[in-house]
């Protein structure tokens, strides 16, 4: 089959309407929200159903092209938009939320169901979901578990596979593997829906997903406290681990970046000492108020004047937006390369530290921020300056994360940024294991092709 017959019969299965091939129209769906990665698509095809979904697979399958499965397009890897030719399946339409559960605390949601909009059902039901982070309104579920994503409450509920009771998902060849709901204790052979978690679409396009929930925290607190280094920040983030039981976000950032962030985001710390690192850190409890504790808690780790404490809503988000507005501040300053990391937290000061030194011997002219998720070891250097094609401050970075022991990606993925760095992280053994998998899920090599491995699956 041509493409132009295939484009045809992918506009007979989701509508004419639903199968984008105008360019302005694609657009969106085209490029990254760095900007550091784009590609045209043959087409970009918005599917309803699950049966949709698993039609355009089919009519991919037999014609040869490539998909490229996308949610809310909030990845940061390359992982969600096309790199040439591909047809572009966009599950935001999959979106309806069923079947919730307030006693068993699940519910089933459409992969297209924005991270918001299931906090907002399960909110209603009198549960939370477990997995958080900034880029809430336009991230998808679907995506989240693709991804495997992370954000400020692994400390506390792991990350998007642990949230997972059940599954749908469409192979290449269209068959629909489903799994809803998912039990607890289920112990029937593989656990297919922990390998789709982290398989960035390179394996089956998620459907549906059972959303495990967590209890719902009536009251909360957030406080931020300024330090002089990256190694204190590491020691007070380990007592407040240990003296914290009602501790749920633990995350750190640096004088620079939140001087991006009052530069971009119109935000303002409320205090007016800086120090060169900040943590953040939420307490959340059902029953006593956990403010006291964290106040006290913060007094005893610093030196108090650059820091508050928030109990309320507004001041509360006020202090999290200091965090979680780095990564719209890294894009005002320009196409930001992005390294999503972790080390052991024995070696995370030291990352943190060296970070800024190693890309400077790369590239002079190069800024360095970093901010992260201090209690899951996960730190984002942020390098601006280099071309979106110069590779050699990611190289710089990543060879630093090898040298600590660490992971060259911790919740973003691979996507096409990281892929010469699988085999030097995982080894020659896991990677020909993880292809073999691949191999056998998607034997015309149509879904996500590009990503994790590159362009050559060894067999
Ligand atoms: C965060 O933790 C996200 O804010 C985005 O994972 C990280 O902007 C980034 O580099
Ligand atoms: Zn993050």
């Amino acid at each position: 089959m041509n493409t132009s017959a295939l484009v045809a019969h992918l506009a007979e299965i989701v509508g004419p309407s639903h199968c984008l091939t105008d360019p302005d129209l694609r657009a969106s769906y085209e490029t990254d929200w760095t900007r550091r990665w784009s590609g045209s698509a043959l087409a970009v095809v918005r599917p309803v159903s699950t049966e949709e979904v698993a039609g355009v697979l089919r009519a991919c399958t037999d014609a040869g092209v490539g998909v490229v499965p996308q949610g809310g397009n909030t990845g940061l890897v390359g992982g969600s938009v096309p790199r040439g030719g591909e047809v572009v399946i966009s599950l935001r339409r999959r979106d309806g939320i069923e079947d919730v559960d307030s006693d068993g605390g699940e519910m089933t949601v459409g992969a297209g169901v924005t991270l918001v909009a299931a906090q907002s059902a399960a909110r209603a039901a009198g549960w939370e979901v477990g997995v958080d982070f900034g880029a809430r309104d336009a991230a998808t579920i679907g995506g989240m578990v693709a991804t495997n994503a992370g954000g400020v409450n692994v400390l506390r509920h792991g990350p998007m596979r642990r949230q997972i009771g059940g599954f749908e998902a469409a192979l290449a060849d269209g068959t629909v593997l489903r799994r809803l709901p998912g039990m607890p204790k289920d112990n029937t052979g593989y656990d297919l829906a922990g390998l789709l978690a982290g398989s960035e679409g390179t394996l089956a396009v998620v459907t549906r997903v059972r959303l495990r929930l967590v209890p719902r925290l009536a009251r909360r607190a957030v406080g931020v406290i300024g330090l002089d280094r990256a190694a204190d920040a590491v020691a007070v983030a380990g007592r407040l681990r240990r003296d914290l039981a009602s501790l749920t976000a633990l995350e750190l950032f640096t004088d620079q970046g939140l001087e991006l962030v009052m530069r971009h985001a119109s935000v303002a710390p409320p205090f007016a000492a800086r120090r060169p690192v900040y943590l953040l850190v939420e307490v959340g409890s059902d029953e006593a108020d956990p403010t006291d504790d964290l106040a006290l808690a913060l007094e005893a780790a610093g030196p108090g004047d650059a820091g508050a404490v928030a109990a309320d809503a507004a001041g509360r988000d006020r202090l999290w937006q200091l965090r979680e507005r780095h990564t719209e501040a890294m894009n005002a300053e320009g196409v930001p390369h992005k390294l999503d990391v972790s080390v052991p937290l024995a070696r995370y000061a030291e990352l943190v530290e060296r970070s800024p030194e190693v890309v400077r011997s790369a590239d002079p002219t190069a800024r360095t921020i970093v901010y992260g998720h201090i209690a899951d070891g996960n730190l984002h250097v942020n390098v601006l300056g280099p071309a979106p094609d110069d590779e050699a401050c990611d190289s710089a970075v990543l060879e630093l994360v090898l040298e600590l022991g660490g992971s060259v990606s911790a919740e973003h993925g691979i996507g096409v940024a990281k892929v010469d760095w699988l085999v030097r992280d995982r080894g020659r053994d896991a990677v020909a294991a993880m292809q073999a998998i691949k191999r056998a899920w998607d034997p015309a090599g149509i879904l996500n092709p590009g990503v994790i491995f590159g362009s050559r699956i060894d067999s």
